[in-house]
C-alpha cells in the first residue's frame, strides 16, 4: 500500500522524468540520519518486475516547501551525472509528502566509518585506490564544470571493499567557466577549504582539488578528521603561516608530495583533477 500523504502545493519542474510511483519502493530499516531526515535502505521494483536494493533518503519537514526544495536540489544535480564513482540517483516521489529521493546503496556506507571500523583489511594499496577512483569522478566533474565544494572523506560512500563512490551534493552548486560562487553564510566545512575559499568565498576547480588533498589525508589516516583540536577560526591563520597537515604515518613521500601540491597557497599553481588522475594511478602502481 502506498504511504502517500496529501498532495504538495509546489510541482516539480526540473525532474519529470525520475519521478517514480512511490507503490514500487518498499522501505526497509533506516541506515542513518542525513541532513533533512532519515536515510533508509529499500527495495525497488522496476516495470519488469526486476528488484534493486536502494537507499532512500526522506525530508521529514514536509510543511514548509522552501525545505523539499532544497532538500530536492541533491536529487536535481546528481541527475545530470553518470559516472562510475558517482552515486547514481534512480528517481524521486515528490508528488506527495513526505518527499523521497532514492539513490544507489552502497552496501558498506559512509567510508570514514569503513575505515575506521576496517582498519586490518585496509591495506596502502587500496586507500590509494580509493584516491584514484575518486580523482576519476572528481576528473568527471571537473570536465562538467561543476564545483562541488564539499569534497570530504562524509560525502564517499563505500560500495564494496574495492569501490567507493561520491555520494553527497548537499552543498554543490554549478559554477560558469571563470566565475565562483558567493556562498552564503552557513555551516561551511572550513578545516577542509583553501584560504581562498575561506577569506573571500571563492570557490572553484582549483578550490575542489584543494579539498580533495585534505580528502586523501582523511583515507590515508583511516578516517580521522584534519585539524583535530583547532578552532575553526584558527585554520586560516596556521595555512597562511605555510603549516599544512603533516605526512600520515606509512604514506608514501610521492603521495604526500601530490597532496602539499593540491595545498599551494596560489590556486593557479595546483593540478587539475586530470592531472591528478594521472598522477594517483601511477604512485598505485609503484606501490603494487
Ligand atoms: O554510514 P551510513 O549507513 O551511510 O549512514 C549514513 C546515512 O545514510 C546518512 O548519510 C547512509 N547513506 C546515505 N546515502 C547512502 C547510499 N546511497 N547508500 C547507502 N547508505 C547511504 C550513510
Amino acid at each position: 500500500s502506498s504511504p502517500d500523504g496529501p498532495p504538495r502545493k509546489g510541482k516539480r519542474k526540473k525532474t519529470h522524468d525520475y519521478e517514480i510511483s512511490r507503490d514500487r519502493f518498499r522501505l526497509l530499516e533506516i541506515l542513518g540520519e542525513g541532513q533533512f531526515g532519515d536515510v533508509h535502505k529499500g527495495i525497488y521494483t522496476d516495470k519488469e518486475g526486476n528488484q534493486t536494493p536502494v537507499a532512500i533518503k526522506t525530508c521529514k519537514e514536509d510543511n514548509e516547501e522552501s525545505m523539499t526544495e532544497k532538500f530536492l536540489e541533491e536529487a536535481y544535480i546528481m541527475q545530470q551525472f553518470d559516472h562510475p564513482h558517482i552515486i547514481k540517483l534512480i528517481g524521486i516521489c515528490s508528488e506527495a509528502s513526505p518527499v523521497w529521493i532514492v539513490m544507489e546503496l552502497a552496501r558498506h556506507g559512509e567510508m570514514r566509518a569503513y575505515l575506521q571500523n576496517n582498519k586490518h583489511r585496509l591495506d596502502l594499496t587500496t586507500l590509494i585506490l580509493y584516491a584514484c577512483q575518486l580523482s576519476t569522478a572528481l576528473s568527471y566533474l571537473e570536465s562538467k564544470k561543476f564545483v562541488h565544494r564539499d569534497i570530504a572523506a562524509r560525502n564517499v560512500l563505500v560500495s564494496s571493499h574495492d569501490c567507493v563512490k561520491l555520494g553527497d551534493f548537499g552543498l554543490s552548486r554549478w559554477v560558469e567557466e571563470q566565475s565562483y560562487y558567493k556562498a552564503s553564510k552557513g555551516k561551511l566545512p572550513i578545516k577542509w577549504m583553501a584560504p581562498e575559499s575561506i577569506n573571500f568565498r571563492r570557490f572553484t576547480a582549483a578550490s575542489d582539488v584543494w579539498m580533495f588533498g585534505v580528502c586523501i589525508w582523511e583515507i590515508l589516516m583511516y578516517g580521522i578528521k584534519p585539524f583535530q583540536g583547532v578552532k575553526n577560526n584558527d585554520v586560516i591563520g596556521k595555512i597562511e603561516a605555510g603549516e599544512r597537515l603533516p605526512m600520515p604515518p606509512n604514506c608514501p613521500p610521492s603521495l604526500y608530495n601530490l597532496m602539499c601540491v593540491c595545498w599551494s597557497y596560489e590556486p593557479s599553481k595546483r593540478p587539475s583533477f586530470a592531472d591528478l588522475k594521472i598522477w594517483l594511478y601511477e604512485i598505485v602502481d609503484e606501490e603494487m
